[in-house]
């Protein structure tokens, strides 16, 4: 008896974890070793919302439009220093807890300032990593090939990318190559889209309040 409570006290858990809808997440912080901060344009110009034509928080629905980003550079992530003699080069976001990461939405690098439209400066080909103890380690890197540029127009809305991971709490992107100007690459904004990973606790609670209600709904269909 006491089993078949349990199994059920599962398949309850496992129902309500499968009917979360993902929600946006936008990371807590965002740190590069080779952000330009004498340009300000700092790896946290990449989360902030900064550039952003409308917020794009925590716990907001996954839009059918996306919000667009502008074309000031100082309101997105620039590395100061040359890719092509500098390879590897990173930003790593941090989130306020773990998620079921199920994709990414990125706005590319899009200046277009005093000296013209710049979109070649976005990255082309990435390397995403995930970390489930805050950033100390990381798993395998999946790689990115041909992202689009950006539209160099306070319109760009930016681009999905497919990317599963569970129990994340960190992210690493890893620049490999920018678009037409592999030095100083950059991107726009980036937000994460995911499930909260369900806590131990509250897995515990959906089970006893599952063992609660199986003897109710069993008297009550006799
Ligand atoms: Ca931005
Ligand atoms: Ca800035």
């Amino acid at each position: 008896m006491k089993s078949a409570f349990l199994a059920s006290a599962i398949v309850v858990a496992g129902l309500v974890g499968t009917a979360q809808a993902s929600i946006i997440i936008q990371p807590t912080g965002a740190t590069s070793p080779t952000e330009w901060v004498a340009a300000n344009r700092l790896a946290v110009d990449a989360v902030n919302g900064n550039g952003l034509s409308s917020p794009l928080v925590t716990g907001d629905a996954v839009p059918a439009t996306y919000p667009t980003h502008n074309t000031n550079a100082g309101d997105m992530f620039q590395t100061s220093v040359d890719l092509v003699q500098t390879p590897g080069q990173t930003i790593t976001f941090t989130l306020d807890q773990a998620y079921n990461i199920t994709g990414i939405h990125m706005w590319n690098y899009n200046e277009n300032g005093g000296s013209g439209p710049l979109p070649g400066r976005g990255v082309e080909v990435l390397d995403v990593a995930f970390s489930s103890d805050g950033g100390t380690t990381f798993g395998a890197e999946t790689r990115f090939d041909n992202l689009p540029a950006a539209s160099a127009a306070a319109t760009d809305a930016g681009f999905d990318l497919n990317y599963v991971a569970n129990n994340v709490n960190a992210v690493r992107f890893t620049l490999i190559e920018g678009i037409s100007d592999n030095r100083f690459v950059g991107i726009a904004e980036v937000r994460f889209i995911g499930t909260v990973v369900p806590e131990p606790a509250s897995l515990g609670l959906l089970a006893i309040g599952a063992m609660q209600v199986l003897p109710r709904s069993r008297r009550t269909s006799r």
